[in-house]
């Protein structure tokens, strides 16, 4: 009986725990701008890892200590036969409580995927064409830009993306998107400038040839009424000359 309490007291110990770990910053469900829902989920990925990375060092350190070999004791151990239940508690309850943090990070995971698939109807949409070795930008307007991405702040952004060579991928890492261009195809990303005055790193994140580290850009971020002005020179200019 005794027995039986302390291994339901450990158990609950273990469910608690994770259920601690898993309930830690669950964020609204609602989410519009994907962008901090992955940091959210980065870090509670890390923290969940380094809780039962600690809680499973600890429970190996103290059954390493309990069950040691000490010199005159005996050659076989005379530690306490689980029952039955007890020895199937053990695997199916920590199984459980393991696997659901997992599924739960993922499921928290789909949803954001599908967030960033999901594009809002308001929003600025801009052909991308990727080249060896540059990003080529037009607006519907017929504004032409090369490696610098003007855009309005507030404004969700949707690149149309394909290839005129090879296969390039658009990483804009402080918006959190990746995306291939490829020739052939049309693929998709859109994200959320929120900071005027800001510039954004645009990198190639898909090996493309010698040149692949140069192919780098900007995300420029501009206040709405800055675009508007340089929207409608840019596409006035882009009429102008052709
Ligand atoms: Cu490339």
């Amino acid at each position: 009986m005794n027995r039986a309490l302390k291994h339901c007291a450990a158990a609950t110990v273990m469910v608690v725990a994770s259920a601690g770990v898993m309930a830690a910053g669950y964020g609204d469900a609602r989410i519009v701008d994907p962008a901090p829902g992955w940091d959210h989920l980065w870090r509670e990925v890390i923290i969940d890892i380094t809780v039962i990375g600690i809680l499973f060092a600890l429970m190996t350190a103290y059954f390493i200590w309990r069950y040691r070999r000490v010199p005159g004791g005996p050659t076989v151990g005379s530690g306490p036969t689980l029952s039955t239940a007890a020895a199937i508690g053990w695997v199916i309850i920590p199984v459980f409580v393991f696997m659901a943090d997992d599924f739960f990070i993922a499921a928290n995971g789909w949803v954001l995927w599908n967030s960033y698939r999901d594009v809002p109807a308001d929003r600025l949409e801009i052909q991308l064409e990727s080249g060896m070795y540059s990003w080529d930008y037009t607006y519907p307007n017929g504004a032409h830009t090369q490696n610098q991405l003007i855009v309005p702040a507030g404004k969700p952004i949707l690149l149309r993306m394909t290839s005129r060579d090879t296969l390039h991928n658009h990483f804009i890492p402080d918006f959190r998107v990746k995306e291939d261009s490829m020739p052939g195809r049309v693929t998709y990303l859109w994200f959320l400038p929120k900071e005027a005055g800001k510039e954004h790193i645009v990198t190639c994140a898909a090996y493309c040839g010698v040149m692949h580290s140069y192919m780098a850009g900007r995300v420029i971020v501009k206040t709405p009424e800055e675009f508007k002005a340089w929207y409608e020179a840019s596409g006035t200019a882009a009429k102008k000359s052709s």
